[in-house]
């Protein structure tokens, strides 16, 4: 692909993608010493989807995210420090210690939540848009979701709605090409941005190991929503580098072959984005060593933020778990 991009760009996009590459590494450490209790579904390989999606979105635009959703979040703008003292149950992370990974947050940054429940970001990316539209904002929202979501009905009705009432949406298919271990082609026949076009949107599939592929679909998709033209569906082939979640390292799962691991890591989106950037002078090795160290003392310093955060206190364990019910509104299943 031609080199047009500004150099500052350039660089940012490769800081964003190796940041969160570390901090997945970082995280992988922190489950498998038992800092983090339960599991994380890792993010690395599919760097440069959200990180292409993300340079194209403006800071008051919002996205919704999903169960692999911490390098949504660090693209987004999200604090390292604040996600790892989420995951570490802290007081100082982002859901006080509540939620965990699938539940992070940061409404501010336009961050509207990772989502344990696949396919439920695309109606809650329509309902910002439609805010969006109804309130005269030029702001756009992006859904972000596997290719296991694309047989949910609600990305459907999320489809059609934001097509019919052309709401500023972009719907973002992430196609690692497996759902947990079910290989996508075994359950649908047409490819997802094919199926997009049924409901009267544009919808174009992109190498999403190239973060500059996936940002220019970005921004022709964003201008198109930010024109009042509606929403637009870009499939982002893509590959998850660990298994499903952080505890199938230690399963014995054979869905997916080393072969074609290895095929698939010799694409690596970090790896080529660096080749060429410094092979076009857009950066040199120098730059490069120089965002990593500061990568380090960002990732080390948000793990000593986490640690030296106070876990909730068992009496306090509700709190902040419910929103607070409008004044005369009777809690459900409470006898007031
Ligand atoms: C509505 C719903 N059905 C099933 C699940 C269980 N589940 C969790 S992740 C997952 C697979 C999702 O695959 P995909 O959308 O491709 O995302 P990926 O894990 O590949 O990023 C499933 C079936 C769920 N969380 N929510
Ligand atoms: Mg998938």
């Amino acid at each position: 692909m031609s080199n047009i991009l500004p150099s500052e760009l350039a660089q940012k996009m490769y800081y964003h993608m190796a940041r969160i590459r570390r901090f997945e590494d970082k995280v992988i450490t922190l489950v498998d010493d038992n800092e983090i209790a339960g599991v994380c579904h890792e993010y690395s390989g599919q760097e440069a989807v959200a990180v292409g999606i993300c340079s194209a979105l403006s800071a008051s635009d919002i996205v919704t995210s999903t169960h692999r959703g911490h390098g949504h979040t660090l693209a987004k703008g999200g604090d390292v420090g604040r996600m790892f003292a989420e995951l570490l149950a802290r007081t100082t992370g982002y859901n006080q210690g509540r939620g965990g990974s699938m539940h992070i947050a940061d409404v501010g940054l336009g961050i509207f939540g990772a989502n344990g429940i696949v396919g439920a970001g695309a109606p809650i990316a329509c309902g910002a848009a439609h805010k969006f539209k109804a309130a005269g904002e030029n702001r756009v929202a992006v859904s972000f979701f596997g290719d296991g979501a694309i047989n949910q009905g609600v990305v459907h009705e999320a489809m059609n709605l934001a097509a019919i009432w052309k709401l500023p949406v972009i719907f973002i298919c992430e196609n690692n090409q497996y759902a947990i271990s079910t290989p996508l082609r075994e359950v649908t026949i047409l490819e997802p941005h094919v199926r997009a076009r049924a409901y009267g949107m544009p919808g174009v599939a992109v190498d999403g190991m190239d973060v500059e592929a996936v940002y220019h679909a970005a921004i022709t998709a964003v201008e198109r929503a930010r024109s009042g033209n509606g929403p637009t569906f870009i499939e982002c082939l893509t590959y998850r580098y660990f298994g499903h979640y952080t505890g199938e390292r230690h399963m014995k799962m054979t869905y997916r072959t080393q072969e074609e691991l290895e095929s698939w890591k010799l694409k690596d989106p970090i790896k080529s984005w660096t080749a060429r950037i410094v092979e076009s002078g857009l950066c040199s090795l120098k730059d490069i060593q120089a965002i990593d160290a500061e990568i380090e003392t960002e990732i080390q310093r948000g793990v000593d933020f986490a640690r030296s955060g106070p876990l909730p206190v068992s009496a306090e364990a509700l709190d902040c778990m419910y929103a607070v019910p409008y004044p005369n509104t009777p809690a459900w299943g409470i006898e007031s």
